[in-house]
């Protein structure tokens, strides 16, 4: 009621158990619509072989975010974001990382992949002081859902300040004759692909007082971003997420799909699924995967997912697919 101190008027979030408010978007500098659906495919040219260089430019910066409404964080941020950029190459690509560290601390980017020991991004190898720079070298391999990391010490602050982001790697058609449809399909700019809706996701959490428990959770940083702009989906076309989880200081997190069920692919490592009909699936921190699927034979709606700990849902990891017939 209007007067009574509860926000219970038009627009009002009360009973909605969403956090009440906007966060300035533009300020941060990183759109979490957007964020859904950008790859960085770094610059390519051709190595003297043939084979293809993919060149990647990450900076660390420090950075203060607004995960929810009026809630400011201390971020550390790769190229100003939280999450880091989403990487995308192919397998058997020679890749380039170019890191330049423009932070307060340490810091280093460590890849879920195959690489040599040097360029693993520990201290003592790639973890680099404040002004430097460092070139990670290795091949796109193996094809999946990666992700990649500061490995500086103490390693939980530095994840949890915000260094994180996803590395897929796509499998190349030449190398799985077996699975061409599949491939081609995961291939990012083939035809095959772009009948795809394909969504980049990282479940994150924040810990705003510095006690060693998260305070805000979310996908993709901002606390109940796409409850408040739910995720336009074309019911007639599949649905595939990469989804990791870099939540630090819980054991566990999850995703939890209403109305609907999905195939999974743990680490994205396979043509075919490892999880076949789920609802739910749970990952640690690092883990991660590509959930698929599809809304066409579903009316259209709004269809909840969330993490399936009530508490992570409530402090702001809970959203919305808007499900329609067609989207602009
Ligand atoms: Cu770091």
């Amino acid at each position: 009621m209007a007067g009574s101190g509860h926000n219970s008027g038009h627009g009002s979030n009360h009973g909605a158990m969403m956090t009440v408010g906007e966060v300035d978007e533009a300020k941060n500098g990183f759109d979490t619509a957007k964020m859904l659906t950008e790859w960085e495919t770094g610059a390519v040219s051709r190595l003297p072989d043939g084979r293809i260089l993919r060149t990647f430019e990450i900076e660390a910066v420090d950075k203060e975010i607004e995960i929810a409404p009026g809630i400011m964080f201390p971020a550390w941020t790769y190229n100003g974001r939280v999450p880091g950029p989403a990487l995308r190459a192919t397998e058997g690509e020679r890749l380039n990382v170019v890191f330049r560290n423009h932070g307060s601390h340490p810091h280093s980017i460590h890849f879920h992949g195959i690489h040599s020991a040097r360029m693993d991004g520990i201290p003592g190898a790639g973890v680099i002081a404040p002004g430097e720079e460092f070139v990670y070298e290795f091949d796109a391999k193996p094809f999946g859902c990666h992700l990649y990391h500061c490995h500086a010490l103490p390693l939980k602050r530095h994840i949890h300040k915000g260094l994180y982001g996803l590395f897929v790697v796509d499998p190349d058609p030449t190398l799985h004759p077996e699975h061409t449809d599949v491939v081609r399909s995961r291939l990012l700019g083939s035809p095959e692909n772009a009948e795809w809706q394909e969504l980049a996701m990282v479940m994150n959490g924040f810990d705003t007082n510095f006690d060693d428990e998260n305070e805000i959770y979310a996908v993709n940083t901002v606390a109940h971003a796409y409850m408040k702009r739910p995720i336009p989906i074309r019911r007639d076309k599949p649905v595939r997420v990469y989804l990791t989880n870099a939540v630090e200081f819980d054991p566990i997190n999850s995703f939890h799909l209403h109305g609907n069920f999905f195939d999974y692919y743990d680490h994205g490592t396979t043509l075919t699924p490892t999880l076949r009909t789920v609802d739910t699936i749970t990952q640690c921190q690092a883990q991660r995967g590509i959930l698929e699927f599809s809304f066409k034979d579903h009316e259209p709606g709004l269809y909840m997912f969330h993490a399936h700990q009530s508490e992570f849902a409530e402090l702001g990891w809970m959203s919305f697919f808007d499900v329609r017939e067609a989207v602009a």
